[in-house]
């Protein structure tokens, strides 16, 4: 990691853990081939190929031990992997850069899928890359962003395009929050009407929620994942060892799935997807046949994506239902609850046994705290730090992402000079200044602390070009936060390289905060 006053010659974000310097450089003009000298690295050559095609050089991808004449890009696991104690991959990895060679080497290939995108960085900023030697490790193992795709819709296209882009950084969660009362995005076989019915809402509120009175645009709203489309967006983030995190959110936030099949619903009243924010009153009845049907969207999205965790929302849940219903009363006797915030545990406790039953984890806002934790669950702490500290106190997982420091959907500059957003403030340096490992959790219980992620809610996120306006360059200082230990951060070097770097996202066309209009 350069330290103060140094020139950040190389100007990577995040910063690497070190780097030293060699003698010449490795063109990037003309023909160089790429070999994989592991099995099973064909895919990760491929991307890389990719990436410097994009740079203009002419890549011939090949197997092998031993590169022949010519300069050569090597890919290849070595070394032993270090256990984590919370079982994630070995994210470490080496790069050597000489006159005619590459060499990426890791124990792991999550770690080799890092070396590829510090290459790709390095690749973005000129016409050769200076002869170095890198050696970098993450600090945390969750580092994720966060896409909300229900309040509005992004094309799979542009998912891939923010997965593709968040690699670029080192990130290795993507948040996929795919339900909310506004709108049902996966395609689920066994129950057609969510999206049929649910993907689509009837109109959309016009500026802030807080305006009255309310104005609607009336033109239909939607759209939805197919099986194919998941199954793609898995396969692209697979390559990038990304894992995905889908979240069906439950008890709350189910407006647009209770439209489609009111029998899930506590009132039997007809509803349609919200055409509004804030948040639905109405919510999941708690009888065994919803909760078969939530097991089996859960069985479905735990086919189409593979990965160890599953999340299962909790979040702000209002409970007028419950206490009105008399059946939802008839039904917590039954179950000897005394209050509706048991009842919601109860609830997502039984969610949380599916998901186990598979082998997976389920993580919860921070809301599953109240009425119990359920056993085994993983708490990502929005509305302050508190929850993630209760948590670790509760010896669970935590993902400490509160709103505060990791909201990107709050404003990022003068409220006058931005567009509308849903509100707060967020700055650069915020994100940046940003601990994510509470002091106040003892220190034997720090390691409870999995990382971060930053957050994209959508209300006020209508255009993907919106999206990466509210994530970059924010993302960049979460990355950094999260990937280099506290000691190794410097607020003065990353605004250095940081030009470097929003060029990077220049050449690969992603919007920015800050970016010169485009011209013409
Ligand atoms: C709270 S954060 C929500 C979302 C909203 C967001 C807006 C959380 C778990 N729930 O439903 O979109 O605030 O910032």
């Amino acid at each position: 990691m350069l330290k103060k006053g140094e020139k950040n010659k190389n100007a990577l974000i995040p910063g690497v853990e070190s780097y030293r310097e060699g003698t010449g450089e490795f063109s990037l003009l003309g023909s160089v081939s790429l070999l994989s000298l592991s099995p099973g690295l064909e895919d990760m050559a491929r991307l890389l190929a990719a990436y410097l095609t994009r740079e203009g050089v002419t890549p011939v991808v090949g197997k092998g031990d031993h590169p022949g004449e010519g300069p050569a890009i090597t890919l290849k696991i070595e070394g032993k992997a270090e256990e984590h104690e919370m079982g994630f991959p070995d994210e470490s990895y080496h790069l050597e850069v000489q006159a005619d060679r590459i060499a990426l080497t890791a124990p792991h290939r999550a770690g080799l899928a890092r070396a590829v995108q510090t290459l790709r960085q390095l690749a973005g900023t000129g016409t050769a890359i200076p002869a170095a030697e890198i050696g970098d490790r993450p600090r945390l193992p969750w580092r994720g962003m966060h896409l909300d795709v229900s309040r509005h819709f992004f094309s799979k296209e542009e998912v891939l395009r923010f997965i593709d882009t968040i690699a670029l950084f080192r990130f290795n969660k993507f948040h996929f929050h795919l339900t909310d009362d506004q709108g049902w995005r996966p395609e689920i076989k066994k129950y057609p009407r969510l999206t049929e019915v649910g993907s689509r809402r009837s109109g959309t509120l016009i500026g802030h929620y807080s305006d009255k009175p309310h104005r609607f645009e009336d033109t239909p709203y939607g759209g939805f994942y197919t099986r194919r489309d998941m199954e793609e967006i898995v396969e692209f983030a697979r390559v990038r060892e990304i894992d995905i995190i889908p979240e069906i959110d439950m008890p709350g936030h189910m407006q647009a799935a209770i439209s489609a099949y009111p029998e899930l619903g506590c009132t039997g009243m007809t509803l349609e997807p919200r055409c509004t924010w804030g948040i639905s009153q109405h919510i999941l009845n708690p009888q065994e046949t919803t909760l078969n049907f939530m097991r089996d969207v859960l069985d479905e999205i735990m086919d189409i994506f593979p990965y160890t965790f599953i999340h299962v929302g909790g979040d702000e849940a209002h409970k007028y239902e419950w206490e009105e219903q008399r059946r939802v009363q008839d039904r917590m006797a039954e179950l000897g609850l005394e209050s509706e915030e048991e009842l919601q545990s109860w609830f997502i406790s039984r969610m949380g046994e599916h998901v186990r039953r598979r082998d997976r984890r389920m993580i919860g806002w921070d809301e599953i705290l109240e009425g119990g934790l359920a056993d085994g669950a993983i708490v990502m702490s929005w509305r302050s730090e508190e929850g993630g500290i209760e948590a670790a106190r509760l010896g669970a997982p935590v993902i400490n992402c509160p709103c505060e420091r990791t909201y990107f959907d709050y404003y990022q500059g003068p409220k006058e000079k931005e567009p509308l957003a849903i509100g707060g403030y967020l700055p650069l340096e915020k994100v940046y200044r940003f601990e994510p490992v509470p002091a106040e959790i003892p220190d034997s219980k720090k390691y409870l602390v999995m990382g971060s992620q930053g957050q994209l809610w959508s209300e006020y996120m209508e255009t993907f070009d919106r999206v990466e306006y509210m994530a970059f360059p924010r993302a960049l200082a979460l990355a950094e936060t999260l990937w280099c230990r506290p000691e190794e951060k410097d607020w003065e070097g990353f605004q250095d390289r940081l030009p470097r770097a929003l060029s990077l996202l220049d050449r690969w066309g992603v919007n920015y905060h800050g970016r010169e209009p485009r011209r013409g």
